[in-house]
């Protein structure tokens, strides 16, 4: 072989070691896009409305807190409701606090025309180092209240809950997402510190994939780069009636309805001419 052939093979595999390390750096560095709610404020992304909590909540429906999330000194914590166990991650073992949670019992709320699915994160930090990131957030319908073995990172290839499972949402869609939250915006004991509104036309789409998926499943994580400290995580639902069941007010409206109707037609029967005049 030539001194100049060998030159030239020598140069080449150098750029082709070159090219393939500078792809390699692009995957492992595309960096989260960080939304920073840590002074208050909201984001939409993926068409969830993610709020912070600056007041006492308002309006009905009740807040039922479905999943806690945390374990001392470590950085970084991530887990899922569900009444299965053991637990798969960092979930707090009380079946009261990390449970299952049925989609008819969440309350459908309307917020600028838009009907949602309302979920609360309240998060506990040390007032000195306050803030948290929220790295994760997927939700999808489950087949059984107590589902185990969840692959996440959805984004990155996570299933879910494979075949039991059919998914609703995913903050990392299309982009990787995380969103910074200050604790000391709202840091009275067990004050909530973001709402997130998840469209129902979501939940519909799963349950449309998958008529049997009755159970809401919300896998969240935090910690990168702002890590969680002190206590646990803890996700609500807002439970109260919802369009898929008339709420009491909506039934007796619709009887008077028909007691109405019913009158009128005995009216027209014994006056014909004074209905057919109006
Ligand atoms: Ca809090
Ligand atoms: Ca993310
Ligand atoms: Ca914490």
């Amino acid at each position: 072989m030539s001194g100049r052939r060998t030159v030239v093979i020598v140069c080449l595999a150098f750029a082709l070691l070159c090219a393939a390390r500078a792809q390699a750096a692009v995957i492992i560095m595309t960096p989260e896009v960080l939304h920073d709610l840590s002074h208050g404020g909201q984001v939409t992304i993926n068409n969830a409305d993610f709020v912070t909590v600056d007041q006492q909540p308002t309006g009905s429906g009740v807040i039922h807190s479905f999943v806690r999330i945390g374990a001392a000194n470590q950085g970084v914590v991530e887990g899922y409701n569900t009444d299965g166990r053991p637990l798969q991650f960092d979930e707090k073992e009380s079946a009261t606090f990390t449970r299952s949670e049925k989609l008819s019992d969440l309350k459908i709320v309307t917020r600028n025309n838009i009907q949602y699915y309302q979920f609360l994160l309240d998060i506990n930090q040390e007032s000195k180092s306050p803030l948290l990131t929220l790295n994760e957030v997927e939700i999808y319908l489950g087949n059984a209240p107590d589902l185990l073995s969840y692959s996440p990172n959805r984004s990155g290839g996570g299933t879910g809950f494979g075949p039991n499972s059919s998914f609703v949402y995913d903050l990392d869609q299309g982009t990787d997402n995380a969103i910074d939250l200050n604790y000391n915006l709202n840091s009275g004991s067990g004050s909530g510190d973001m709402w997130a509104y998840i469209p129902k036309a979501n939940f519909d789409a799963a349950k449309a994939a998958a008529p049997g998926d009755d159970f809401v499943y919300l896998y969240s994580k935090f910690g990168i780069p702002n890590a969680n400290n002190d206590g646990y995580e803890e996700w609500s639902g807002v439970e109260g009636p919802n369009n898929n069941v008339p709420e009491p007010s909506s039934l007796a409206a619709l009887l008077a309805c028909v007691t109405c109707l019913a009158a009128l037609r005995i009216r027209r029967k014994s006056h014909p001419h004074l209905i057919l005049a109006q």
